[in-house]
């Protein structure tokens, strides 16, 4: 049984033919049917023998595969939309100026960097796009689609805004000197940089399709809750062939095909490399991909062939060309691409006489021509429709191209194509040439940028192109009226206090659910929590606003009859994504930029594990930043000492250390009930009512304690980071005196350290609360800057400096943070300063346990505090090593940092 007897699609069937002629009676059967009943019937067919394989226990081998070749056959395409002629030259002419405006730059500062090869390959993608698919915000500057631009591709999203006539050439030359006069192009998407351009952040590779997912997912939660109708607005999501290595960007793709997001199309370039080499040479990414989009349910279209293929797939009757198609592997590939067509005529035509006489009329060069379908606008344009046009679950489009597509000998297809920047004089003559670009061989060197004139052909149709879809894109808007905002009267009852023991984290629950019942604006919030809610304490609000699910609650819960059960409903509000940070993070971020995304304000409070979130989805809370989301991150379960029991992998003991690097990321570690009404009072006036592009980090503990009423004048303090909370006992005028500062729930060891050092040591000490270090030392590093920039004027005073002024006595801090956090400080109290924190890994044990291992409970504190005092000659050093004894604390203990 020669090779040439398997069957032509043998992707799937594999084996040898041991009856060739019982197969061909089968599948001239077969055929019968398809001509005579239709393909409904083969279909039904095909399932009945299925079954009766399943039934017989004929196991049979599995795949996700459909043939390599492309989805949508010739016959099936519709016809082109647009002017092919133009088209070219507008794409070519984009080409060009993307590959321009980084050799440019290149030339001038060597090292600047930019991508030429991503956008090389991606070119007819988005020209198609642009010309025909994504619909811009039209006239309510909040609708059209929602367009996730590969990062390393933004050269050609500039350059065709620069043929739309919206960047100036002086902007063009400004690429990545963002610091130039007027502003240069930021390098990729960055949303905090070009606020009316970019709006998502994609070029931490996988992030861009993580959000694109839940933000598909949040314009139909929007829907379901009546809050607005964006079931036109499609989300594409651009992503390269060797992103998809990234855990976040195949991660949630199932979540995308259980809620049957149609509004949802990925577009994976595969250009068969990455930045190194090829991303799978020994097999086929495109095959790989469909794997797996298929078993995930995704509506899959491939786009391998261009139309110059065509005929040979049409000539060939022996099913032998498809069987080369698919044997192939990307490896060889890329070599194809490399090597030109004479290469490809030994290499892939004539393994097969057959395949050989195929192509017998081609010249090598014509060979080498035959385009990949990711080149081809026909291919793409009827796979871009057939997206747009389906219905019930998400398509996901893989697109094969090359990479580096018409750069030639400077890089087409080459490994080291990612890192090209610079173009020789011969290899931007082929450039030119090759796209027919109008430029002078005089000027080829400069490569100078190239605009046809407005009144020009090019430029008409691009602009009547981007006015029949609605407007350009990318582009930014952001609604600008403030929120109407609850009335204070809401907040009063945390100033008085609470006589129980409760947490911050019941308290906050408590103030989640007042504010969701709030006329003004208990519609927008929007609670999100990672299968946590029962930890925190909020399965109170199951019943009460319902957890959303697009098909409400199709079986009946186990706790049904009890009064919280597990009620799914389709306007439920809150999301409850189930066990993935990265989701709900990406929850965050569609609903806290759904202010210009939507131009409607949501308020997302997401509330997670505190030790899961910014070290787990660090890198998606600085997106959330760069697309300048608004809205509550609430780590709760925080403090390294607080969450007993929990050990190493669950006490949280340095996210705040993390939230310090985030620059619009405002971080509050409160202890009790009003610091934290306050916070969230102030936050919602900022986000909401000021409109400033600024979020907030607040820990949440699970101690249970009674939440004090609040001190008068207090506000600017809790806001600004810090506030004297109890001055010392009275009478102890002439004693030695400190200060001591305590942070979250380890406040209440500094108020216990206050009254061990009166009662036991005669030390008077007065006690403050610091809710946020970082915010003291950004007021700290902005007056300090002030300072030095105007030498001769009245220094600024940081915040800080100004509280203690008047006194040098020793400050001891202690919170349940690294000492990194209160040291954020030190510089601005220098020699006074003593910080008590829980560097190292946490344990499993009682908080009581645990604060004297990390040596943050009262009796550590009290001993931190003589020390200091000693050191001034205060007291006797022979007194603190009699009070180490006397508070029982082993001074040979281990260092928590060590072990
Ligand atoms: C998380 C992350 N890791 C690494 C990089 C650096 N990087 C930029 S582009 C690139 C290769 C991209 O390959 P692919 O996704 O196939 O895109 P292509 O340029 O081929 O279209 C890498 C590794 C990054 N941007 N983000
Ligand atoms: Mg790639």
């Amino acid at each position: 049984m020669s090779e040439e007897h398997q069957t032509p699609l043998n992707w799937y069937a594999g084996g040898k033919d041991a009856d060739v002629q019982e197969t061909e009676e089968w599948l001239t059967a077969f055929e019968q049917v398809i001509e005579h009943e239709g393909s409904g019937r083969a279909c039904f067919l095909l399932q009945k023998l299925l079954e009766k394989g399943y039934e017989k226990d004929i196991t049979l081998p599995f795949t996700g595969n459909t043939p390599y070749i492309n989805t949508i056959p010739k016959s099936k395409e519709p016809a082109y939309g647009g002017d092919r002629a133009i088209e070219r030259r507008i794409k070519s002419i984009v080409r060009w100026n993307a590959m321009a405006m980084v050799v440019r730059a290149n030339k001038r500062f060597p090292g600047l960097g930019g991508h030429i090869s991503t956008f090389a390959s991606a070119a007819t993608l988005y020209q198609v796009g642009m010309h025909h698919f994504f619909k811009g915000r039209g006239e309510s500057g909040f609708d059209g689609d929602m367009i996730y631009f590969q990062g390393h591709a933004s050269p050609g999203i500039y350059a065709n805004a620069f043929l739309e006539g919206r960047i100036p050439v002086e902007k063009m030359e400004a690429f990545r000197r963002e610091l130039e006069k007027g502003g240069g192009l930021s390098s990729y998407p960055h949303p905090w940089l070009m606020p009316d351009f970019w709006e998502f952040p994609t070029v931490s590779m996988g992030l861009g399709p993580i959000t694109a997912i839940y933000q598909a997912k949040f314009n139909r939660y929007l829907r379901n809750r009546g809050l607005r109708d964006p079931q036109n607005r499609k989300v594409w999501a651009f992503l390269g062939d060797g992103e998809t290595d990234e855990p976040e960007a195949l991660g949630a793709i199932t979540l995308a095909s259980r809620e049957k997001l149609d509004n949802l199309i990925f577009v994976i370039n595969c250009n068969l490399q990455r930045l190194d080499g090829p991303v799978r040479g020994n097999g086929k990414i495109i095959q790989e991909l469909e794997t797996n989009f298929r078993g995930a349910g995704w509506n899959v279209i491939k786009v391998i062939w261009g139309s110059d293929w065509d005929p040979l797939i049409e000539a060939d009757n022996t099913g032998l060309l498809i069987k080369r198609m698919t044997e192939v592997l990307d490896g060889e590939y890329q070599k194809y691409t490399v090597e030109g067509g004479d290469y490809v005529r030994r290499e892939f035509f004539a393994k097969h006489p057959e395949l050989s006489a195929l192509v017998e009329g081609l010249s090598d060069e014509q060979i080498h021509q035959l385009r990949r379908g990711g080149h081809d606008p026909v291919k793409v344009f009827a796979a871009f429709k057939a997206a747009v046009e389906h219905t019930g679950s998400p398509t996901v489009i893989l697109a094969k191209t090359v990479k580096g597509y018409g750069l030639g000998e400077a890089g087409e297809g080459r490994n080291v194509t990612h890192q090209q920047k610079k173009l020789s004089d011969e290899e931007l003559r082929f450039f030119r040439d090759r796209f027919d670009i109008p430029v002078s061989d005089k000027d080829l060197a400069s490569a100078p940028f190239y605009r046809p004139a407005d009144d020009s052909e090019e430029i008409q149709y691009l602009q009547e192109r981007r006015r029949a879809l609605g407007g350009y894109v990318p582009s930014r808007r952001v609604r600008t009226e403030p929120l109407p905002l609850p009335p204070d009267s809401i907040w009063k009852r945390y100033s008085e206090g609470v006589n129980r023991d409760v947490s911050t984290t019941m308290v906050f629950v408590q103030m989640l659910t007042q504010l969701m019942k709030d006329k003004e604006i208990g519609k927008r919030v929007v609670p999100i929590v990672p299968d946590e809610a029962r930890t925190f304490g909020m399965e109170s609000l199951f019943r009460e606003f319902g957890i959303y699910s697009y098909v409400g609650q199709l079986y009946e819960p186990v706790d049904k009859g009890m009064l919280l059960y597990y009620r799914e409903v389709k306007d439920g509000q809150i999301l409850e994504e189930g066990i993935t940070e990265a989701g709900s993070m990406s929850d965050f971020i569609a609903a806290g930029t759904s202010y210009a995304t939507h131009g409607i304000d949501a308020i997302p409070f997401f509330i997670f594990y505190s030790m899961f979130g910014f070290q787990r989805v660090g890198d998606l809370i600085w997106a959330a930043a760069d697309q300048r989301s608004r809205g509550f991150l609430l780590g709760a379960t925080a403090g390294r000492t607080t969450l007993n029991g929990e050990g190493l992998q669950h006490e949280d003991g340095h996210s705040h250390v993390l939230a310090s690097v985030v620059p619009n990321l405002l971080a509050y570690d409160p202890a009790y009930a009003y610091e934290l009404a306050t916070i969230i009072k102030e936050g919602l006036r900022r986000m909401f009512q000021e409109r400033e592009d600024v979020f907030y980090y607040i820990t949440l503990t699970n101690e249970n304690y009674p939440m004090p009423p609040m001190p008068p004048g207090v506000e600017e303090g809790i806001l600004k980071g810090l506030y004297k909370f109890k001055g010392a006992p009275e009478g102890m005028d002439e004693r030695p005196r400190v200060h001591l500062i305590g942070s979250g729930s380890l406040h209440r060891e500094a108020l216990r350290a206050q009254q061990i050092l009166a009662e036991r040591f005669g030390v008077a000490a007065e006690v403050w609360s610091a809710t946020s270090y970082k915010e003291l030392r950004r007021d700290a590093l902005e007056a300090e800057r002030w300072n030095m920039l105007h030498p001769e004027q009245e220094p600024r005073k940081p915040y800080v400096v100004s509280l203690f002024e008047g006194d040098d006595r020793p400050i001891i801090a202690v919170s349940d943070y690294m000492k990194l956090v209160p040291d954020q400080i030190a510089r601005w109290l220098p020699g006074r300063f003593y910080p008590l924190g829980t560097d190292g890994f946490g344990r499993s044990e009682t908080r009581e346990a645990l604060r004297r291992f990390f040596e943050v409970d009262a009796e550590s504190v009290a001993i931190a505090t003589l020390v200091q005092l000693a050191r001034r000659g205060e007291i006797e050093p022979a007194r603190v090593r009699q009070a180490i004894e006397e508070l029982g604390i082993d001074p040979e203990k281990p260092y928590a940092l060590l072990v």
